[in-house]
């Protein structure tokens, strides 16, 4: 499904985020310690080599809702922007602290004037954020950006299957035709 909301194009597709050829950033569901993990981390950082490793070092730890930007190495992306998820029932209030991932994340990519940035679902896997209300928090927090975005002009969401994808689906429904 795509959608083109005040020239921006929102997308959600089913795929590795480790394979977006197209996409100028990559965001990384990381840990707080930017070290390769499992999930999209583990993805993102066997892709990218150790190098990857190595320039996150001096940039950790970040808190959650906190986002830093690296290059890619030996993804097929120029930039990796790493954000910590809230874990859900421990960091609170996640819904904010969701909504600061998306918000810092895509602030990262105006500062470094990217036009396309790719998205996993932040928080719903390790970090057991319920993926209904995180694909509501997503969307509502790009809706209130997307006015102010001057540089990035495709925004896609890679899920890891179809049930996570009917989910952000129906929440893009829900909130961009109100
Ligand atoms: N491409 C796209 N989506 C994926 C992929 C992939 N290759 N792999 C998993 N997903 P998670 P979190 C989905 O756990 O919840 C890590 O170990 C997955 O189904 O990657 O923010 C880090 O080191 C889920 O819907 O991120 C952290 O410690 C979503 O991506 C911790 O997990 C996010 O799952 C971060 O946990």
């Amino acid at each position: 499904m795509k959608k083109i909301v005040s020239g921006v194009t929102i997308e959600c597709t089913v795929g590795d985020i480790a394979a977006q050829e197209d996409i100028t950033a990559v965001v990384n569901a990381a840990n707080a310690q930017l070290r390769i993990g499992g999930g999209v981390a583990g993805a993102l950082h066997r892709a990218a080599g150790p190098g990857l490793e190595e320039e996150c070092r001096p940039l950790a730890p970040i808190k959650p809702g906190e986002a830093v930007i690296t290059g890619a190495h030996n993804l097929p992306n120029r930039y990796v922007i790493h954000t910590l998820g809230p874990v859900f029932g421990v960091d609170k209030p996640e819904d904010k602290l969701l909504a600061d991932c998306y918000r810092n994340a895509l602030q990262l990519a105006e500062d470094s004037n990217i036009d396309s940035v790719a998205f996993p679902s932040i928080s719903t896997g390790a970090f057991g954020y319920p993926i209904k209300d995180a694909a509501m928090v997503a969307f509502e927090t790009i809706k209130k950006i997307l006015p102010g975005l001057k540089s990035v002009n495709l925004i896609r969401f890679v899920l890891y299957d179809d049930g996570a994808r009917i989910v952000h689906e129906q929440s893009m429904e829900k909130i961009f035709s109100v």
